[in-house]
């Protein structure tokens, strides 16, 4: 792997957000997410191999040493912030080139759940698929999915959730939305969910990764 791959992934699993921030204090004064990410783009390294190769495998390793009460919910966040600045680099790559003429993609994580990376990241590359985001951010709940949707008609929703406890919660979003507009397209993903759930809640499809949804979403305007 491209040593400052290795570099960005360490900066985001140890929480080092930038060069000037004091956490962690054995990373002091060296280059933190934000200027290793830029280095790595400016030095040519593909934006997907970044995100594959450093930043997701890094909050695995985060999510790994969670588990193993190694780290704490202090430390999981200055990584996601560290994760954050990363992207900010990430983002015009993934939203260059196409014209948004595709339709409205509405996108939220779903209600009790806080986690917006993956969802961000979804909303990154279907912008860069040529849809326009509606992003309602985190803690979303139905009513919030229902006036989205009501305020951008022929929309399709997609909804995120990284806890066992709050993919729970689509069930009931996803009945609501389908009560009010039954012809709406619901696009599930995150990591806790299997197709099995997205059928069993009565979602319109399932993706593990943004990929997915891209495809998805070209299929359904083919
Ligand atoms: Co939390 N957390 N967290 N956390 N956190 C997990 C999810 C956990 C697996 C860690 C662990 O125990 N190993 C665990 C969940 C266990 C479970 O339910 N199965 C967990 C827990 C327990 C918790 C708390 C309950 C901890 C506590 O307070 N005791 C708490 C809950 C807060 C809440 O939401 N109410 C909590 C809090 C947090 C932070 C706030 C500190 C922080 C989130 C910050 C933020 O998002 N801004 C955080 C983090 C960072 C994580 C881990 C380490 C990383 C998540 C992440 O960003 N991954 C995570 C462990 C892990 O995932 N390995 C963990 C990187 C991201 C690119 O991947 O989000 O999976 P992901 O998204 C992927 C796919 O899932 C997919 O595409 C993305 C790109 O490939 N995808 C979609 C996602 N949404 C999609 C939608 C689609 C399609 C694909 O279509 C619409």
């Amino acid at each position: 792997m491209d040593p400052i791959l290795s570099k960005l992934g360490e900066a985001v699993e140890f929480g080092k957000v930038d060069k000037n921030s004091p956490f962690p204090p054995q990373m002091k004064g060296q280059d933190g997410a934000d200027e290793l990410a830029s280095q790595a783009l400016a030095n040519g390294l593909a934006p997907t191999d970044v995100l594959t190769e450093a930043l997701v495998p890094a909050m695995d390793r985060v999510g790994q040493k969670f588990s193993e009460n190694k780290i704490f919910v202090p430390q999981m966040l200055m990584s996601a912030k560290a994760m954050g600045a990363a992207m900010v680099h990430l983002k015009p790559f993934f939203q260059s080139g196409a014209v948004k003429a595709k339709g409205t993609f509405i996108i939220g994580t779903v209600k009790g759940d806080l986690h917006d990376i993956g969802k961000n990241l979804v909303a990154m590359m279907v912008e860069g698929g040529g849809w326009t985001i509606v992003d309602l951010g985190v803690d979303v709940n139905e009513d919030s999915f229902n006036q989205a949707v009501a305020d951008n008609p022929g929309a399709v929703v997609g909804l995120s959730a990284l806890l066992t406890t709050t993919m729970a919660n689509m069930e009931e979003i996803v009945s609501k939305i389908k009560a009010v507009n039954p012809d709406t397209k619901v696009l599930v993903g995150g990591a806790p969910l299997t197709d099995e759930f997205r059928a069993k809640i009565g979602a319109d499809f399932y993706s593990p990764d943004p990929r997915g949804a891209v495809e998805y979403l070209k299929e359904l305007v083919a």
